[in-house]
């Protein structure tokens, strides 16, 4: 029996591998014994994955991302295994709770957030259909900074992950690249009489891989993500300690280790660090030497490379590849141009995932010639080829060759690094139906006009296995019990849920579950903020990285809003809800920062004011990261999701929530359009302008302050902010808040206040029928199947990748 097996081998890794005499055993210990026998369980299906991909010659995705946001490994791999029970038993029998050794691990925060988790649902995804792929990525030393809130700030912790070990990957120190930065090129002509160019670097770092399995739910196909960690070349030169330049060497080593010490924490905005640039270009080049390696291995001719990957950049942060790959055929393996150009356009895919401006990366030239001079060169003839071909289809239009140059000339020269993935991919998408849109009239319009065919969609989605099966174990029971145990896999049954939305049996079952689920998130609120929260009330959350453009202060107007009504009028009826927060702020993005401080502050006033906290309370959940993300999902009865229209490219938590029963309210932006669209207008809160309203309203010259003088209420609620009431009476804390809405309000937070209001009292309004709010909860997650992240994975293999399933034995 699988139990009896599975305890066993626990004891083993306890007495093995972890070494630990009785007397010193910790919990953490049976979560590293359970974590090490559950990986061997995968050991042999991830081998012959491998071998049976090789074997076969396959197509191979290989998914090239900076980020990979993985959340913990154990409950998600006994989920995708089917031993969950097993494991639970084994436990119980060793005196141990299978969910106490779960909380053990420390999260892999590879990510920042929606850009990084949406990689590990597609990991999740392709291994679950049986697709071939290798994840590419960073192995940073320190992942996102843990969050802790001291008097209402957000404070850095860093991230130590490895610091009890890991489990889950084996190292591959025989898998070693070489990577060159700086120093110069030389031209010459080789034996047979042609032009050739040599790259004499500066510094060369070497790349070691290691490698996470990636196991498929109730399949055997188990994938690999292949992290890429930097160390120097010799730890000790001998050259330099025998000529006393020891410190030198020394120093070349911590510089080399420097490369993938830590994570940008930098959601969206770009930072222009070399640093930065020297991490994309490190584990890109480690990726794609890989690649051509395993072709030799399998003596596939360079000349089939397409044929046998697909590569996708994960927005441009890795598509410097474009040149590595022509560098890395041209240089290296000596192909013609013209040639290595069809077979790099052939392999690379490029998704898009923002259109803000301040988030498009570009790098100054000087910058990137010091770190990559023949990656300048390279750009330079791609860009050169490339006009010519601008101008040949745009005749006399100098304007758009201007605009649409891989060099940017307008002030500081810089290398504009969605033109490059752009040029070098044949299929560019947006990851929500108004983004793709939108992609298409603005920033990348001018490619559009040249290369209609290479443009797409791919609506994003999310792992139904770990943000439903693995979060919501209630939900889980009650969907198996009616609807089967195949529903993970084919979600498009939840539809049949909507048939029970009628049974008033179902409804009654429905509530218990979600009420179970709230009271586990005010457990975990009490036990982390002193907070205490009635699973009773509404639940109405809004948890993503703090932006200006998610808009967290307009949440944060209404609150004032309601706090403002019930001190004014002490009577009104209005049903009692929880206003729950969680996301972290960019370290060095004060107005982030402001605003986390700002709900705090907002907490602390109305949570101790008994005229109103009986009917109002607020909590800023600290840390918010995947584990607690699965307590946090599944307990909300109201999805926040009211970006300014336009600005968030798709939104994944969106995703969460409604598989999840949650009701939105939103604008039209990002995959909200879909959501609502899926669900039914009337199940779904809109409110607010839309992205060409606010592209007019914007056009035409927006004035905040006319918005305050029409509405008295706005103006009572900024002007309680800016008068220190939340803040002991200091008026300066927000004035910068306050000042930025009235006097510049980028995101049209007052244009939308008044909407978003009226759009709460309707919230309100349904909440108090039970019974038709909970029809409408089911009704969301019947309809959610669309947002699974196995849609959008088909979507890319049948229309990008042209990747079929491969059996596993
Ligand atoms: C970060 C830096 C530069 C460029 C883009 C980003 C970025 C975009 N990071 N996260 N995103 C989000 O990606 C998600 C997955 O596609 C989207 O759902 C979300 O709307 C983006 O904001």
């Amino acid at each position: 029996m699988q139990a009896a097996a599975l305890k066993q081998a626990v004891i083993d890794h306890l007495h093995y591998s972890i070494g630990h005499p009785p007397v010193a055993m910790t919990l953490h210990d049976y979560y590293y014994a359970l974590a090490l026998a559950v990986r061997d369980r995968m050991q042999h299906r991830w081998l012959n994955t491998i071998q049976t991909n090789f074997d076969l010659k396959r197509k191979i995705v290989c998914y090239l991302s900076a980020e990979f946001l993985m959340g913990p490994h154990l409950g998600n791999n006994l989920l995708n295994l089917g031993i969950e029970q097993e494991a639970r038993t084994a436990l119980a029998e060793l005196g141990q709770d299978l969910d106490s050794v779960l909380e053990c691990e420390e999260e892999p925060g590879l990510g920042n957030g929606g850009l990084g988790r949406l990689a590990a649902c597609y990991l999740d995804s392709l291994a679950t259909l049986q697709r071939p792929a290798v994840g590419f990525g960073i192995r940073y030393e320190f992942g996102i900074f843990d969050q802790e809130i001291h008097d209402g700030w957000q404070t850095e912790i860093t991230d130590k992950w490895l610091r009890y070990g890991n489990p889950w990957e084996i190292a591959k120190p025989e898998v070693a690249c070489y990577v060159n930065w700086g120093g110069h090129t030389e031209h010459y002509r080789d034996e047979a009489g042609s032009d050739r160019v040599r790259w004499v670097p500066y510094r060369v770092v070497k790349g070691t891989a290691f490698d996470t399995p990636i196991q498929g739910y109730g399949v055997n196909n188990c994938n690999t993500l292949r992290l890429w960690s930097a160390e120097a070349v010799e730890s000790f030169d001998f050259q330099a300690f025998n000529t006393g330049d020891y410190y030198q060497a020394v120093e070349d080593k911590v510089v080399s280790e420097t490369v993938t010490k830590v994570l940008y924490p930098n959601d969206e905005p770009q930072i222009g660090k070399h640093l930065r640039l020297g991490q994309q270009y490190f584990f890109v080049s480690c990726s794609l030497q890989n690649l051509l390696h395993i072709l030799e291995l399998a003596d596939v001719p360079v000349e089939n490379f397409a044929e046998r990957y697909a590569v996708q950049l994960n927005d441009t942060h890795p598509s410097i590849g474009v040149a590595e790959l022509m560098r890395l055929l041209v240089d290296e393996r000596r192909l013609g141009w013209d040639k290595a150009w069809a077979i790099t356009v052939q392999t690379f895919g490029y998704t898009n995932h923002t259109l803000l401006p301040e988030a498009l990366e570009t790098w100054p030239l000087p910058m990137f010639q010091t770190l990559l001079p023949r990656h300048l060169e390279i750009i330079y003839e791609i860009n050169r080829r490339f006009l010519d071909e601008v101008r040949a289809r745009f005749p006399r239009d100098e304007a758009r060759v201007a605009r649409m140059s891989l060099i940017g000339e307008a002030g500081e020269k810089c290398i504009r690094m969605a033109h490059l993935a752009a040029v070098g991919s044949h299929a560019i998408n947006g990851v929500a139906a108004l983004h793709s849109d939108l992609l298409k009239a603005s920033v990348l319009k001018d490619f559009y006009e040249m290369w209609p065919e290479r443009f797409s969609n791919k609506t994003n989605g999310v792992t139904p296995r770990r943000f439903l099966a693995l979060a919501n174990p209630g939900l889980r029971a009650l969907l198996n019990e009616t609807l089967g145990g195949q529903w993970p896999v084919e979600v498009g049954w939840l539809h049949e849920l909507e048939a029970k939305a009628g049974d008033a049996a179902f409804r009654s079952k429905w509530r218990a579950i979600k009420e179970a689920n709230k009271k586990r998130l005010a457990d975990y609120i009490r036990a982390h903020t002193d907070i205490e929260l009635d699973p009773t009330w509404l639940f109405d959350i809004q948890v993503k990285r703090i932006h200006e453009y998610k808009r967290q202060h307009l949440n944060v107007l209404h609150i004032v809003t309601l706090y403002r009504r019930l001190k004014e009028n002490p009577g009104l009826k209005i049903p009692p809800r929880a206003f729950i927060f969680g996301g972290k702020a960019a370290p060095g993005y004060f107005m982030a920062k402001r605003i986390i401080k700002l709900i705090n502050a907002v907490a602390e006033t109305i949570n101790a004011d008994p005229d109103v906290n009986t009917r109002m309370k607020v909590a800023f959940v600290p840390n918010f990261n995947v584990q607690n993300a699965q307590l946090i999902y599944p307990a909300a009865d109201l999805s926040e999701q009211i970006s300014t229209a336009g600005k968030e490219a798709s939104g994944t938590g969106n995703m969460k929530f409604m598989l999840n029963g949650a009701l939105t309210i939103g604008t039209l932006d990002g995959a909200n359009v879909e959501i609502r669209e899926e669900v039914g207008a009337e199940n779904f809160f809109l409110f607010g302008l839309t992205a060409e309203e606010v592209e007019r309203i914007k056009r035409e010259r927006y004035h905040p302050t006319d918005y305050i003088a029409s509405n008295p209420e706005l103006r009572a609620v900024l002007e309680l902010i800016n008068s220190g009431y939340f803040s002991r009476g200091d008026a300066e804390v927000f004035r910068s808040v306050v000042d930025n809405l009235t006097f510049s309000d980028p995101f049209l937070v007052l244009a939308d206040y008044a909407a978003y209001i009226a759009c709460q009292e309707q919230v309100n309004v349904a909440w108090q029928d039970k019974e038709k709010w909970t029809r409408m909860s089911i009704l969301n997650t019947a309809c959610s199947g669309k947002f699974s992240s196995d849609r959008a994975i088909r979507e890319y293999c049948d229309e990008i990748w042209n990747v079929q399933p491969v059996t596993v034995k």
